[in-house]
């Protein structure tokens, strides 16, 4: 349902000073349109600046395998899918494409890889830890890990190997709507799994998908239920459809519910970290999502490497239009600017200490 312009401008003051809106009120943000939508962006990118000033920090990402046990319905990279590109690099290639990144100008890598049964097969995840702590100590960086679903030993390890991350999306928390979703995979072990996380000493993320039968309720209750974890990063990214899986003939509706879902939840999590994916229409989606309040971007991509995106395996990549020195400028045309190294480090430093679960 549309709410009166007036109410949405009360719903984003009460934000704006501290108060906490009801999932139907979040809800209500979500279903903005037109002119009244822009009053939602205005106020997220009020709350960001307040939080973040013009900070926006830049994270590389590098898919090191893109092999998959699982059959999510809505990825290009589901097992059985042969229409999508499969590579394992090895642990010196990670280093060097993280070097390479490093010296680009961000300040986190994100090491992302399919539940690849070489690397999940191995019950103490060697192959894993000895390439984190690889990379932790080859680049002088901090390190997000997106493994999928690990025992919670294994979170113990990525953390003492050096990790302050660990991303692991529900895609939504709607039960029913999961279950459509991520195939045979358990929403209780994928609730558990971030929860241990924290535990072990990570900083945790979570997101969702939308324009996959979601509806504006559905997402007020995602971001309701990543309010109440208090995820550090959360994030929302439109569905690409993908070929050769079940969903590749849905058809798209653009981008406005990713674009307020950004602004919702920055009005919801001032502090949080919300990512711009470059995955999803790549640079030229940037500025817009910028616009919505977001304070990261993701997926900077080093071209001609053979790495994929996740859900746009190809778009900008290999043109050199992911890349830090292409991002930079959209972020001064906004009046933003790149957060440095030492300003993330203390960030983070900040977060670890809110997350410390009492003994
Ligand atoms: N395999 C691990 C996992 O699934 O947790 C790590 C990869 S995870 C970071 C890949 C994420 O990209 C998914 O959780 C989903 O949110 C997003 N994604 C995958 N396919 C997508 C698509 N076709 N369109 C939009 N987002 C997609
Ligand atoms: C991104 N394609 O940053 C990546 C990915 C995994 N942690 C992140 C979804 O958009
Ligand atoms: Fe595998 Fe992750 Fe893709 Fe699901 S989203 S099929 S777990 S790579």
């Amino acid at each position: 349902m549309e709410h009166a312009a007036s109410d949405v401008r009360d719903l984003c003051r009460r934000a704006l000073a501290g108060g906490l809106l009801e999932e139907a009120e979040l809800g209500a943000l979500l279903s903005t349109r037109g002119e009244t939508a822009e009053v939602v962006f205005t106020a997220a990118r009020e709350a960001r600046a307040r939080r973040f000033g013009d900070a926006v920090f830049l994270y590389g990402f590098v898919y090191f395998s893109t092999y998959c046990r699982n059959e999510c319905a809505f990825c290009f990279y589901r097992a059985g899918n042969d229409e999508s590109p499969r590579y394992r690099k090895s642990l010196d290639e990670v280093v060097a494409i993280c070097r390479g990144l490093a010296a680009s100008g961000i300040v986190l890598l994100d090491l992302t890889m399919g539940e690849d049964p070489f690397i999940h097969d191995d019950p103490g995840y060697g192959g894993l830890l000895e390439l984190v702590t690889a990379v932790c100590d080859g680049s002088g960086l901090p390190v997000m890990v997106s493994p999928g679903v690990v025992p919670d030993e294994v979170l113990a390890g990525l953390r003492a190997s050096g990790v302050d991350w660990y991303a692991l999306y529900q895609e939504t928390h709607t039960p029913e709507l999961y279950a459509r979703l991520r195939t045979g995979q358990p929403f209780a072990a994928r609730v558990a799994a971030r929860r241990a996380a924290r535990r072990a000493g990570l900083l945790v993320e979570d997101g969702m998908l939308t324009g996959i039968g979601d509806t504006a309720a559905d997402r007020a209750r995602a971001i309701a239920a990543m309010r109440a974890a208090a995820w550090e990063q959360v994030r929302v990214m439109t569905f690409v459809p993908q070929a050769g899986t079940p969903l590749a003939d849905v058809q798209t509706s653009g981008d406005e519910a990713e674009l307020l879902t950004i602004a919702t939840m920055r009005l919801a999590m001032p502090h949080a970290l919300i990512p711009a994916s470059l995955d999803v229409d790549g640079i030229r989606g940037l500025e817009r999502r910028l616009n919505a309040g977001a304070n990261v971007v993701t997926s900077i991509v080093p071209p001609a490497l053979g790495l994929a995106g996740v859900s746009q395996a190809e778009l900008d990549i290999d043109e050199g239009q992911r890349t830090v020195a292409v991002v930079l400028p959209h972020l001064a045309r906004l009046g933003l600017r790149p957060g440095t190294v030492a300003e993330y480090r203390a960030w983070l430093a900040a977060a670890h200490l809110r997350s410390e679960v009492p003994a």
